[in-house]
């Protein structure tokens, strides 16, 4: 395109780790040099510019070529770019002096004379390093309430030189718009150029879709400096992705809505919450991220939030997301703080903000960009305990930051999606009330984020009927198989010192016991590995169920307006992936093995799903459809003794018709009339499965409603358990044989990587056929001699 040369060199294999040596004042204050040698060859040609490129800098950097200091890095998500024309010679020297990320935080903060800017630190049960908010750095990499305290510093991404004459292609981005009054389809293509001829460079500009026959050619006129050329080229016949976020009122109910219009259609989002798949970001390759990916695309997730507090994630991420059809809420990078809003910091925040931008936007699969994570719920719920004269200080800081720059910014750069100041809001009331909303988890608007550890999940009245719930979850511990790997013996148990250390949130341990208590017996094994593996699985089960409680309230909340409530449009969990082997809310465990809870998700994300509430004695089941078509379906309502395999007895109602893209009730009977028609059920003895069935094996999955709890239940028998596994092409059929009714029936090969088709349920037939899709060449005996096979009763 233009004479210019791009040489590339890749240069993370020089990353450093965090570097914990003390300075002389006793302080982590290190500088490190990384130093690179570069031949390049540029005698025999005049460049008129040569840049020395990094894409990504971890952190505070200062650069020099040859001993002369090109400028200085602060910012892990900008780009930075170094003329060196007049440095460069035939043999170079890049030389990178780091200065540690966790002194230069602390500095800023002990400079920043006119307000503090809380929190100074993180709690202590997070073990982290402090002033986070004062450093442009992935926040969590100096600890989260799931995460450990690894203050990276290096180069992580690429290095490269480019060198050019007349000018050179900065940023490249196609945008598709929609003229609705003319039914046209346009496409913006955006080049940002760097001139560096100092007379206007006039030429021709061809764009040429072959796929769409469209070939169209421009006169354009480059300007001496940076600026960009904006071509419009209109299409026809092809279809792009709209999207809308619809703010507007609803009939019955206080508020605004807060839903997407995707392409023109109302979209439940179902998915979860993506935090940075590893400490390390060197180590997060094309595989790591593809295969989360899969498991959530698997898991029928038709989104993921990537939230503020790490990274703006790498170009195959939102390549793979394009690809699998995954639509991302992005969140710029502040989380769970106040930040300041100096100069020198808004400056560095507004080249970051209009990289990112420019970066990520041809990326069809965004369809948000959203301020920060809880900033605004931070200062309107006074999270930090700000005096009240002082208020007004930190309402101007976070205007100025996501507002008058972070906003203006993305709306200049970026006009075909909606933007929100933060996650959670109340949208459009925010705005009215100056951007802070009194309280930004109404339900009333926008999105909300819910925890509560001290009710009981199973019920189902403890939620709140929101738009649209961005956050909500539940700990777990991951699987035995993965905790072995960075433990030893003595750290299997619930109470060992790992276990403490490992847990970040406060008392999460102890939540996580009190919840499994109310449903289920806790272990007791005396032999102290088997009670830990127990625990293991009961805090996957609780999970796992809870969330499924959780979210099938949200789903079922989709078509209705109760109290004013409702036209719930979102259910995105939190956490999709987790960042190293702990106990969090991720249904990924490290390394991508699938928790209970991401089995579940498969299954309470299902496009069809009959859920099933309780409401003053009377049982309700909603049909839940994502299709687009209305169906005529048989509800099938089987009620079962725990005590037998055979069923008590069968409803099928025939005709059921199961609204397009809605959640309407299609059965409701009360709890005495079906026990009384079952005859000899007690709320104890019995369990209720149900489906929906069409024609041609068309399914939705078997769901249940437990009418007690199962430490309450009654007829339960230890089952006998047994699998033959047999290879079909690249699967693996486990054929699953069950002599009594068996709840969370959970199969596990331990470090063998891969998926079951399903998982955690519930056997109430006795066979069923699991297929495992192996990520790794495995076999069956490997398979066989690894497997486990679990369910409720073997808890002892
Ligand atoms: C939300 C998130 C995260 C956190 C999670 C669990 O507030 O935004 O900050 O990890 O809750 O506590």
């Amino acid at each position: 395109m233009s004479d210019f040369l791009v040489m590339q060199w890749l240069m993370s294999a020089l990353s450093c780790p965090l570097l914990t040596g003390k300075a002389g004042d006793g302080r982590r204050s290190l500088v490190v040099p990384s130093v690179l040698q570069v031949n390049l060859h540029v005698s025999d040609r005049k460049w008129q510019k040569v840049n020395l490129v990094f894409e990504g800098v971890d952190t505070v950097a200062q650069i020099l070529l040859n001993n002369v200091t090109l400028g200085r890095t602060d910012n892990m998500f900008n780009r930075y770019s170094f003329d060196i024309a007049r440095v460069i010679q035939e043999v170079n020297f890049v030389e990178v002096r780091f200065l540690s990320a966790v002194s230069y935080a602390a500095e800023q903060s002990r400079c920043h004379k006119a307000h503090s800017i809380p929190p100074a630190c993180p709690p202590p049960v997070q073990q982290g390093e402090c002033h986070v908010n004062f450093i442009r750095k992935e926040q969590c990499s100096f600890s989260w309430d799931w995460g450990p305290s690894f203050p990276t510093q290096g180069i992580w991404k690429d290095v490269r030189i480019e060198a050019y004459n007349h000018y050179h292609l900065i940023y490249f981005s196609i945008t598709p718009f929609f003229v609705k009054n003319a039914q046209q389809w346009y496409l913006e293509v955006e080049s940002i150029f760097d001139v560096v001829s100092s007379k206007p460079i006039a030429g021709l500009v061809t764009v040429n879709i072959p796929k769409l026959q469209t070939q169209q050619t421009f006169n354009v006129k480059l300007q001496p400096g940076e600026g960009s050329i904006v071509l419009l080229v209109n299409i026809n016949k092809v279809y792009f992705r709209t999207v809308e976020l619809v703010q507007e009122p609803i009939p019955g109910s206080p508020g605004l809505s807060f839903y997407f219009r995707i392409n023109g259609r109302p979209i439940f989002i179902k998915g979860s919450n993506w935090i940075p798949a590893d400490s390390f970001q060197d180590r997060v390759t094309y595989d790591t991220l593809r295969l989360l990916l899969k498991s959530a695309a698997d898991a029928n997730m038709n989104a993921l939030r990537v939230w503020g507090g790490g990274v703006y994630e790498q170009d195959e991420f939102y390549d793979i997301c394009d690809e699998i059809g995954i639509m991302i809420w992005q969140d710029f990078m502040f989380a769970c703080a106040l930040y300041p809003t100096n100069q020198n910091y808004l400056e560095s925040v507004r080249a970051e903000v209009s990289h990112q931008v420019r970066r990520l936007k041809s990326h069809p699969s965004i369809i948000l960009w959203s301020g920060n994570n809880e900033n605004e719920a931070a200062i309107a719920g006074n999270w930090f305990s700000i005096p009240a004269p002082d208020r007004g200080v930190y309402i101007k800081d976070y205007v100025t930051l996501y507002v008058k720059n972070i906003r203006e910014i993305v709306l200049s750069e970026d006009k075909s999606r909606p933007f929100v100041a933060s996650s959670p809001t109340n949208g459009l009331e925010s705005v009215k009330e100056g951007w802070l909303s009194q309280d930004p988890y109404d339900t009333h608007y926008g999105d909300t984020h819910f925890y509560d550890y001290n009710s009981d999940c199973w019920n189902w009245t403890v939620y709140p009927r929101t738009r649209f719930a961005s956050e909500y979850g539940f700990q777990s511990w991951p699987s035995f198989s993965t905790i072995e790997k960075v433990s030893s013996p003595e750290d299997w148990s619930y109470t060992s010192n790992f276990s403490l250390h490992r847990q970040h949130h406060e008392g999460g341990n102890i939540q996580m016991l009190q919840e499994i208590e109310r449903h289920f017996k806790l272990p007791q094994s005396p032999d102290p590995v088997k009670k830990f593996k127990d625990m293991i699985y009961l805090t996957q089960v609780m999970q796992a169920q809870c969330i499924k409680t959780e979210t099938e309230f949200y789903r079922f909340s989709q078509s209705e307006i109760i109290n004013g409530e409702g036209h719930t449009m979102g259910a995105l969990y939190w956490q999709l992936n987790d960042i190293w082997q702990a106990p969090s809310w991720a249904s990924l465990e490290y390394g991508g093995k699938w928790k209970l809870l991401h089995y579940f998700a498969q299954n309470f994300f299902a496009p069809l799903l009959p859920v099933a509430y309780e409401d003053k004695g009377m049982l309700h089941i909603y049909s839940v459809s994502d299709f687009h078509e209305d169906h005529k379906l048989t509800l099938r309502v089987v009620v079962h003794a725990w005590s037998s395999l055979e069923p008590v007895c069968i409803l099928a109602k025939e005709g059921v018709t199961v609204k397009a893209q809605s959640a309407l009730p299609i059965y409701k009977e009360s709890i005495s009339d079906l026990l009384e028609r079952c005859r000899n059920c007690t709320r104890k003895s019995c369990i209720v499965t149900f489906c929906l069935v069409g024609e041609d094996g068309f399914q939705s999955p078997t769901n249940y409603y437990f009418l007690s709890s199962l430490k309450d239940a009654v007829g339960l028998e230890k089952t006998q358990l047994s699998a033959s596994v047999s290879q079909q092409d690249d699967t693996y059929i486990f054929v699953l044989q069950t002599t009594a009714i068996a709840p969370f029936v959970t199969l596990d090969v331990g470090s063998i990587k891969g998926r079951f088709s399903d998982n955690g349920f519930l056997m109430t037939e006795k066979k069923k056929v699991v297929v495992f899709y192996p990520w790794e060449p495995t076999s069956v005996e490997e398979l066989e001699s690894s497997l486990t096979l679990t369910s409720l009763l073997d808890v002892v």
